[in-house]
């Protein structure tokens, strides 16, 4: 086959002294760190809608890349597949995700479109037994035709509920037929601008039945793998349904869909949220919510969703961090939701934000193995909460305690003698210490 990026060629692993752009510095695939491969605990995933389809266009103005490969319809669609599974083979990637729609473009009609989409998860199909590469999840674009102008799942018209079902319906059917270990629903346009206009009770029974009925069907055609809630808090809407882990957890477990569907927490969307990342992937964990990851990094200072290549080290190790303390990756894994920015417009730079964002993850692997080893945190931790284990503490937990008995504790103490510092500078330094150490 052509190459669509000849000079180009497959990424190596160099080590932390390279200076060579386009080699890894920290992440070396096969490497095996605390029992399993780099690339097993990292589960990297490529974003087919940013990678092969964003050409820079942003409020103010066009296109500043150019991923036409010369063609147009079909063969444009092949020639983005193709483009899809070099970057994967040269990057050392072993999953991707996709939208329906980015496969294809929409049709003028939903049979025509569906025709589309069997020609290509064929072709994908095809590259993917010769490849071994997999697919982590496919989602269904429900946000970009004007017919979601209001909604899809959570639409005011019973016919857009239809159109969005069978719509969903199909992408279930090449996810499944690509073998897709996951399913995302982000809800896009499932939220509201107004209360105006809106009648949020049927909108949210709407949304939980739709979610219902694309479970049951995937569940009918053998799918065991996951099924994941992208939480955003606003963007587009002014108030998205699926604010954050905590309102999404609450809202699947009102309408019993708790069972069936876990998080993807994606960084940029949790800082919308007011939350750190690691507030995200703790909150989906504790509750037993803990799926999978889109890795990519917002702006402090902008309030959208700019959806950067991660670069940041620390917030990298704090998620894996996380990854390790829940039992590392199972269906999910860490796709990069992130595109190159509107100046980074070359096909190298795909390549150079690629190497930028997997290695840093790689460095926060390491560096979160490293905490973890270091034990330093688990330890003050333990500390903090060592009167739970024993006592008055151990009866609360235990469940033995009456509102009496501590109360009658309480008279006898007097009032609390200790309260432990909670040396939040202290632990930071060591995290410091464990990242730029020797
Ligand atoms: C939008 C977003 C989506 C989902 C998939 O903010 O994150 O790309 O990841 O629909
Ligand atoms: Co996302």
């Amino acid at each position: 086959m052509n190459q669509l990026f000849p000079e180009i060629r497959t990424i190596p692993y160099e080590g932390p002294k390279s200076k060579n752009p386009l080699a890894f510095r920290w992440y070396n695939p096969d490497e095996i760190l605390a029992g399993k491969p780099m690339r097993e605990h990292l589960r990297f995933a490529l974003a087919w809608w940013h990678t092969l389809c964003a050409c820079g266009t942003d409020m103010f103005g066009g296109d500043t890349m150019d991923k036409s490969f010369g063609t147009s319809g079909m063969d444009l669609a092949k020639k983005k597949a193709d483009a899809a599974f070099e970057l994967m083979e040269k990057l050392s990637i072993d999953y991707f995700c996709f939208h329906d729609y980015d496969l294809v473009d929409e049709a003028d009609t939903l049979a025509e479109t569906n025709a589309r989409l069997d020609e290509i998860s064929d072709y994908i199909l095809e590259k993917m037994k010769a490849t071994g590469k997999k697919c982590l999840w496919g989602t269904q674009k429900l946000f970009g035709n004007k017919r979601y102008m209001h909604g899809a799942g959570t639409a005011p018209n019973a016919d857009v509920f239809a159109y969005a079902a069978a719509q969903t319906k199909k992408n279930i059917e090449i996810s499944v037929k690509l073998g897709a270990s996951g399913i995302v629903f982000w809800g896009g346009r499932e939220g509201y601008e107004t209360l105006l206009n809106t009648d949020m009770g049927l909108e949210l029974d709407n949304l939980a039945r739709f979610l219902r009925l694309s479970i049951d069907y995937a569940r009918s055609l053998g799918f065991t793998g996951d099924f994941y809630i992208e939480p955003k808090p606003k963007e587009p809407t002014k108030h998205q349904y699926d604010f954050d882990a905590a309102n999404a957890i609450a809202f699947l477990r009102k309408y019993g869909l708790d069972r069936d569907m876990k998080m993807n927490i994606e960084a940029n969307h949790a800082t919308l949220a007011g939350h750190t990342f690691q507030h995200e992937l703790r909150y989906s964990a504790v509750n037993g919510f803990f799926g999978s990851v889109d890795a990519n990094q917002g702006d402090m200072l902008l309030g959208w969703d700019t959806d950067q290549f991660p670069t940041d080290v620390y917030n990298a190790t704090y998620c894996m961090y996380e990854v390790l303390k829940a039992g590392g990756f199972t269906n999910g894994g860490l796709n990069f939701d992130a595109k190159t920015r509107r100046g980074s417009n070359t096909p190298e730079d795909l390549f150079y934000s690629f190497i930028a964002g997997m290695d840093t993850f790689a460095l926060g692997l390491r560096k979160a193995l490293a905490l973890v080893e270091d034990g330093r945190i688990d330890q003050f931790i333990a500390e903090r909460y060592a009167s739970w284990t024993t006592g008055i503490g151990k009866r609360v937990i235990d469940g033995e305690a009456t509102m009496e008995e501590l109360e009658q504790y309480a008279l006898r103490m007097g009032d609390v003698s200790t309260n432990l510092s909670g040396r939040q500078e202290y632990l930071e330094s060591v995290v410091n210490d464990v990242l730029f150490g020797n």
